[in-house]
């Protein structure tokens, strides 16, 4: 099976809110909840890959301090299994917007049940909780 490292991130503002994006329309898992993250390229770093990513869907810059991944999730899709270590970022520069089309919402790590997730998103829930609180 082939195995896929897709970097995720938590960025989590003054008040232990936390950033979700919905994908759009036109991509797998069209408007599902995620940690905002993607795909590391080949040649890339994962902590690369974050800060790319970041770039290009929230307009954001992360620094190296807060790119230590502090759990991972897992989950076997039909055609590949996806590995996804989760940063968890308090300081960035600039200020989150949607550069990709996607609705972004800050919610607190007791409300994310409320959001529909990916399958690989959703046993970070309870590591947010205990990190963060409801
Ligand atoms: N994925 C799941 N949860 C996430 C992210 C960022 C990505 N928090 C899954 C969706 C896709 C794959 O990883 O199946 C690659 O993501 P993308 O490159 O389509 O964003
Ligand atoms: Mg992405």
């Amino acid at each position: 099976m082939r195995l896929v490292l897709v970097v995720a991130a938590a960025l989590v503002d003054a008040d232990g809110r936390v950033l979700m994006a919905q994908r759009p329309e036109g991509k797998a898992l069209a408007g599902l909840w995620e940690f905002p993250g993607g795909k590391v390229e080949p040649g890339e770093r994962p902590e690369e890959t974050l800060i790319r990513e970041l770039a290009e869907e929230l307009g954001i810059e992360v620094r190296e301090p807060c790119l230590a991944p502090l759990t991972f999730a897992s989950h076997a899709y039909p055609d590949f299994h996806l590995l996804m270590p989760l940063y968890i970022c308090r300081r960035w520069e600039g200020i989150p917007q949607s550069r990709e089309g996607q609705a972004l919402r800050w919610q607190r790590p007791g409300a994310l049940r409320d959001l529909p997730m990916p399958p690989a998103d959703l046993p970070l829930i309870p590591f947010l909780i205990d990190l963060l609180g409801p």
